[in-house]
């Protein structure tokens, strides 16, 4: 651990004793407690009033059996989850993920992240994060909706409008929404806003689609102004090939990038003259295909089938939007070699720390994921304001809102980071900021 603080040193110990194999958790805890040594230094109330362990346990974890039966009439058992992290500032707020790498760790992870994530916003959401271990690839449809139907049904129990609201993250979009808002309304006989990402005809709000992707766009935008750069004329390299993928893709362009990469967990499509975005939508939006299917129109693009290999590629600004740890230091050094000057993080925690580090002391500017991709669950809050007021917005409406929340987010960032004598480090100004809204409301609510 970077710090030669005892308490911060002794918190850290005990999160690891307390949650023992779960290193995905680990590594989110320990940069946020890194991060906050200045803070405490100046505030050492919160660690009179326990503030500091408090937020790394959360308030509460449901841990559950999704029974679900497939085509060919055989049942199925996976692990559902929910942790209900922090509600300091607002109903838990998070979203789902499907995959089978998903355990206890990954959604803790998720879930402390959301916090400070959420706290960014400046909306009033707490952090939540859940999920199972099941995977939706290679299901088919009527498939998913057992699963969900029978996930909610479990979830139904520890949710609600006022209480926490879901949404989608890897492996959980439209579809999946749909069949768990469904079931809910069938076993609580109410039609509320207990999930975001929902359909435009029944409360889903308008940008919720493109909100992280454009939001990351939005903040990077702001990040590489400041420093006398911009997307326009840039060559960017995205990774993965879904949600955020797609549409930070999408918004690097409209700002006048060249985007030549997008991957899934097979391989990277390098396509120099630039990828062809509509055809990615249909590839993985509506075939739920492979990314390797894009030669099938552009034969002149080029596959590699190794996902990791995609840092190799020479671009200016880097936008990894698949999963945790996608990048690795070799991977920060080919980027830095390779003339790259920002990456910026769409996915959760896709840079290890030692890439992180290599960034930030190589002076390659870099844009943490709880600040650079909160625009999806920002969205998410404007969309649980609509439902209250029983009305829909606009598309330009939502959007401009985006776009102001993600300036303010880098302001704010890098405001605490210049505050606390980390200028230019929006880690650790991200931290900050975050932590401070929730560790000053939970010190104002009394923590025993
Ligand atoms: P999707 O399910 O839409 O897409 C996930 C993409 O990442 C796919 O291309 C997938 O490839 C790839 N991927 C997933 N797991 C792995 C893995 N273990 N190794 C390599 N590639 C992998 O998810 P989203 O786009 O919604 O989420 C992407 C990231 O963004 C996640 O980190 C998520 O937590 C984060 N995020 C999402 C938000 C949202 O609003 N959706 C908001 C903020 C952050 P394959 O098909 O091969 O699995
Ligand atoms: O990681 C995230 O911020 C999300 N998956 C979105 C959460 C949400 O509630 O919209």
């Amino acid at each position: 651990m970077k710090t030669e603080n005892e308490y911060l040193k002794g918190v850290m110990e005990r999160v690891i004793e307390r949650n023992r194999n779960e290193p995905e958790f680990h590594q989110a805890v320990e940069e946020v407690l890194e991060s906050i040594e200045p803070v405490l230094e100046r505030r050492p109330e919160f660690i009179r009033m326990g503030i500091v362990e408090a937020i790394v346990e959360p308030e509460r974890i449901i841990k559950f059996r999704v029974p679900w039966v497939d085509d060919d009439g055989v049942v199925h058992i996976n692990r559902g989850f929910r942790v209900q992290f922090n509600s300091a500032i607002g109903p838990y707020k998070g979203g789902l993920r499907f995959h089978p790498s998903v355990y206890e760790g990954i959604i803790k992870f998720l879930g402390f992240e959301q916090i400070f994530k959420n706290s960014l916003t400046g909306l009033p959401i707490g952090g939540a994060k859940g999920g199972s271990d099941f995977d939706p690839k290679g299901k088919s449809d009527m498939e998913v909706m057992r699963f969900c139907q029978s996930f909610m049904t479990e979830l139904s129990k520890h949710i609600g409008s006022n209480t926490d609201v879901p949404a989608g993250d890897i492996g959980v979009g439209a579809r999946e929404i749909g069949y768990m808002f469904g079931q809910y309304k069938r076993i609580r006989n109410g039609f509320t806003g207990v999930l975001t990402g929902k359909g435009l005809n029944y409360g889903g709000s308008l940008v919720r689609t493109q909100a992280t992707g454009y939001g990351l766009c939005y903040f990077t935008e702001e990040m590489l102004n400041d420093n006398g750069k911009s997307f326009k004329g840039s060559t960017v390299s995205v990774s993965g090939s879904g949600n955020v993928a797609i549409y930070a893709a999408e918004k690097a362009v409209q700002m006048g990038a060249r985007v030549v990469t997008v991957s899934d967990s097979d391989g990277y499509i390098y396509d120099e003259k630039g990828i062809d975005i509509e055809l990615v939508k249909k590839i993985k939006e509506v075939k739920r295909g492979r990314i390797k299917e894009y030669l099938e129109a552009h034969s002149d693009a080029l596959y590699v089938p190794d996902c990791r290999k995609i840092w190799e590629v020479k671009c200016d600004i880097a936008l990894p939007c698949a999963t945790e740890n996608e990048l690795n230091v070799e991977a920060a050094e080919k980027l830095h070699k390779n003339g790259c000057f920002a990456v910026s993080e769409g996915a959760n925690m896709p840079c290890e720390p030692s890439a992180i580090s290599y960034f930030l002391e190589n002076g390659i500017l870099f844009g943490p994921a709880k600040a650079a991709n909160a625009g999806g669950v920002a969205t998410s809050a404007l969309e649980m304001t609509q439902n209250s007021l029983r009305y829909s917005w606009d598309f330009e409406k939502v959007d401009g809102m985006l776009k102001d929340i993600m300036k303010n987010i880098y302001k704010n960032a890098a405001g605490a980071a210049k505050d606390y004598g980390r200028q230019g480090n929006l880690v650790v100004g991200a931290n900050i900021a975050g932590f401070l809204k929730v560790a000053d409301t939970m010190l104002s609510q009394g923590t025993v």
